[in-house]
């Protein structure tokens, strides 16, 4: 005989199991497609902020292409070194903001020309890397370790080298680049190079193709400083008030002769070709951040970009 209570009772059950295992599926369904409604806004707004991010590249080369026109000199005065104040980015379907920044990286010091044109080490430009590195309280050793990591040999400098031997017995092991850096960054991962200690660094380093000169009226004070052993933070204090904002009045030449030796003096300039461009857009909640390095040709020549890169330069 069949139990009719008890029949009911597991129809109940199964009736309240598909219930809610329907009800689950449906949230599920529910939170994928709203995970992918946002994942393909995220998409979107991305697309967009990379958009705007290379529309303020092209004002930027214009500006820079007609700087190359109008002046003979580059300085922090001009047009091109005043920062992009936040601009919003406003229409019907997007809400968000682009600030920008440029830097000119001939006020740097290039670390590829610590290699010269016969790959061998360029005394001048490594001595005035150590300077830098004392002058910024960091280990002047850096500036050998660099050299070795640029220069093609696989043959440790002595006192402060490191070649393969050193950086494939570290944990994880790693070689040395051995060629001229597309990117500074990259010496961040010299033997006892930390965070902190790059951080400081970077502001006043970068890498470009070698035989760039470094030009005084942007130097980094820091670099200013590095360009002779005779120079100390008063002298570099005097020197940044005669440039001022306009650069340095007179031929600078005639100015940095009784200041540096010859060779430094032949590696320095009033010009500037590299500059690199920080691009910062938020659309909505996604942040893009840009990076660009731009070439100017001389003589009002052309401005292009040799080098992008998003989130790190
Ligand atoms: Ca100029
Ligand atoms: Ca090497």
């Amino acid at each position: 005989m069949i139990d009719v209570r008890r029949s009911r009772g597991v129809a109940l059950i199964t009736a309240m199991l598909i219930t809610a295992i329907t009800g689950s599926l449906a949230a599920a369904l529910a939170w994928d497609s709203a995970l992918d409604v946002r994942r393909t806004m995220v998409l979107l707004f991305h697309e967009q902020g990379m958009q705007v991010a290379m529309g303020a590249e092209t004002w930027i080369r214009n500006i820079l292409r007609d700087d190359g026109i109008d002046s003979e000199t580059d300085h922090l005065g001009e047009l091109w070194a005043s920062e992009l104040p936040g601009l919003p980015v406003d229409n019907n379907s997007v809400q968000g903001a682009v600030a920008g920044k440029i830097e000119d990286l001939n006020g740097r010091l290039n670390v590829n020309n610590l290699v010269d044109d016969n790959g061998d080490i360029d005394q001048t430009v490594l001595e005035q890397f150590q300077r830098l590195l004392v002058i910024l309280d960091l280990d002047p050793r850096f500036a050998g370790l660099a050299y070795d990591w640029i220069d093609a040999d696989d043959n440790a400098s002595f006192p402060d080298g490191a070649e393969d031997s050193i950086y494939t017995g570290l944990t994880p092991p790693y070689r040395t680049y051995n060629r001229s850096l597309v990117n500074v960054t990259e010496l961040a991962a010299l033997e006892g190079m930390d965070k902190a200690s790059f951080d400081i660094l970077l502001p006043h380093i970068t890498a470009l193709p070698r035989g760039t000169t470094i030009n005084v009226n942007t130097a980094t004070p820091a670099v200013l400083q590095s360009l002779d052993a005779n120079l100390d933070a008063t002298t570099v204090e005097s020197l940044l008030s005669l440039r001022e904002e306009g650069g340095f009045p007179d031929d600078f030449a005639q100015t940095f002769s009784t200041l540096v030796q010859p060779e430094m003096l032949a590696k320095l300039g009033d010009t500037s070709n590299f500059f690199q461009l920080k691009a910062v857009v938020q659309i909505d909640t996604v942040r893009v951040t840009y990076y660009s390095v731009m070439l100017r040709s001389p003589n009002g020549g052309p401005v292009t970009t040799i080098l992008r890169s998003l989130g790190t330069i």
